[in-house]
């Protein structure tokens, strides 16, 4: 057998063995990115800001390169209406760590002010939407005072415990004297509304009613503001009236006593 015939049979030997230790190489890398993806997914990925931290070994470091996750969709913070939300992935690599016999330490992190090797942004908001809140009815007593009756117009505003505000409008029953001394209107609204409330009872922090048309004021005893089906009662003992002055205002907070 002549020389070169002796080498052309070593070297595709050589090329053979090279590709077999290149392919487990790699399946062994995709059996350590399914341990990582096991282990976050155990671990709650989204509830939490993680700081660089140490998690299992692997065999070596050869081959493993820094690499970044999927991302982990945090929930929507809000039972009805559109939010904003944060989502993160993670930045995962290995380390050379001479108290592990021959090993590789599994780094990680998820919080994007600590130092890591990754490129690109390890967290991202986004919109999310529940579906609208629902306004379902509105009912307001007009105090039984004398000259707390008005004809003017008022223009309603329903303001969430995040400071979100839901226009309501200005509430007019057509064919009906709205607002005089006594009397308890009832406004059937079926008003979607797009605030983000936080949990089924959530109900309204307060309600603004300011007066649009007219100097007529208006004295009201207290309003109801029904929305997702959880009633709620507001009070504020001033007048609502064209002028700013000492017990009245142009725009006028009815605030609950339950907080
Ligand atoms: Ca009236
Ligand atoms: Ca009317």
């Amino acid at each position: 057998m002549s020389n070169w015939f002796c080498s052309l049979v070593f070297f595709c030997f050589a090329i053979a063995a090279l590709d077999a230790l290149k392919s487990q190489s790699e399946n062994n890398w995709d059996l350590v990115r399914d341990n990582v993806h096991r282990r976050i997914k155990d671990k709650d990925p989204v509830s939490h800001s993680e700081t660089v931290g140490s998690y299992g070994s692997a065999p070596n470091c050869s081959g493993i390169g820094p690499y970044i996750t999927g991302w982990y969709k945090d929930p929507c913070p809000c039972h009805c209406g559109s939010g904003k939300t944060t989502s993160r992935r993670y930045c995962v690599w290995y380390e050379e760590d001479d108290k592990i016999d021959g090993g590789c330490v599994e780094k990680r992190t998820n919080d994007e002010k600590a130092k890591h090797p990754c490129t690109g942004a390890l967290t991202a908001q986004r919109d999310c939407f529940h579906g609208p809140c629902l306004i379902n009815t509105v009912i307001q007593q007009t105090a039984d005072i004398q000259d707390a009756n008005t004809n003017s117009d008022f223009y309603y505003t329903a303001i969430t415990k995040g400071g979100d505000v839901c226009d309501v409008g200005v509430l007019d029953l057509p064919n009906y004297d709205d607002r005089e001394r006594r009397n308890i209107d009832v406004y059937p609204l079926s008003m979607p509304c797009d605030v983000c409330m936080k949990s089924p009872t959530e109900v309204f922090d307060k309600i603004n009613v300011t007066i649009v048309d007219g100097s007529d004021g208006w004295m009201a005893t207290w309003i109801v503001v029904e929305v997702n089906n959880i009633k709620q009662t507001y009070y504020n003992n001033r007048w609502v009236d064209s002028y700013d002055g000492k017990n009245y205002g142009p725009q006028e907070t009815f605030d609950h006593y339950y907080k």
